[in-house]
């Protein structure tokens, strides 16, 4: 049996879509945290100088979220059942990808004048989440998932990026109801999904 760890800091973002391959793929791991100051001891030694890696067998290491989790959405087999399941998948992980750099420079990045939560909240969110519960509805009437008939990394991807805005006030889920019923399908229906988001750490972020 392989031996995994997943190197990340002390919080969900781009470590958290190789965590929940591992629950939802019942696979022990390491899930190793580091604090930003032991980071910089180590950033020089790693592949690419960034966070997430993945080690495997403590010797084949290599970084990327989404890399990570498309290796690991392999091997658990939650990366369709055939190229074409594939290709949408990639797909949706390219286009929430998309999503994640307005959606960071609101969050993180926003200036005295608001402007990147304006924008994000003004219009880029909605027609994110219009495409989105566009696409779905196309695949068994978006009563599944994005993707075949099972669930598949990409409806990880999705909910674990719209969690970080999911409680926005100004968010009204009841115009994308497909998508509502995705999220509470992945997060509270998926028994290994829920069981992990019950016990996983509180992190910074
Ligand atoms: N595209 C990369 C982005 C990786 C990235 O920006 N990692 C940040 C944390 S989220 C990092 O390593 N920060 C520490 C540093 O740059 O020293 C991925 O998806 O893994």
């Amino acid at each position: 049996m392989p031996k995994y760890k997943i190197t990340y800091f002390n919080g969900t973002g781009r470590a958290e879509i190789a965590r929940w391959m591992f629950a939802l793929a019942g696979q022990d791991y390491e899930d190793h945290r580091v604090s930003r100051e032991d980071w910089q001891k180590i950033k020089a030694d790693t592949p690419f100088q960034q966070v997430p890696i993945l080690t495997v067998d403590d010797t084949f290491q290599f970084s990327q979220s989404l890399a990570i989790a498309k290796f690991l959405a392999k091997r658990f087999g939650f990366m369709g059942k055939d190229e074409y399941e594939e290709a949408r998948i990639n797909m949706i992980l390219e286009c929430t990808e998309d999503m994640v750099k307005p959606l960071v420079k609101a969050i993180f990045y926003d200036d005295e004048s608001k402007t990147g939560k304006e924008k994000w909240e003004g219009s880029e969110r909605s027609s994110f989440l219009e495409r989105f519960e566009k696409v779905l509805r196309k695949n068994n009437n978006g009563d599944g998932y994005f993707v075949g008939d099972g669930i598949s990394v990409a409806d990880i991807w999705f909910c674990i990026v719209s969690d970080y805005f999911a409680d926005e006030e100004s968010l009204d889920w009841s115009k994308y109801p497909k998508l509502a019923a995705l999220r509470e399908r992945v997060e509270k229906g998926n028994k290994q999904i829920a069981e992990w988001i019950a016990k996983r750490p509180k992190g910074d972020f």
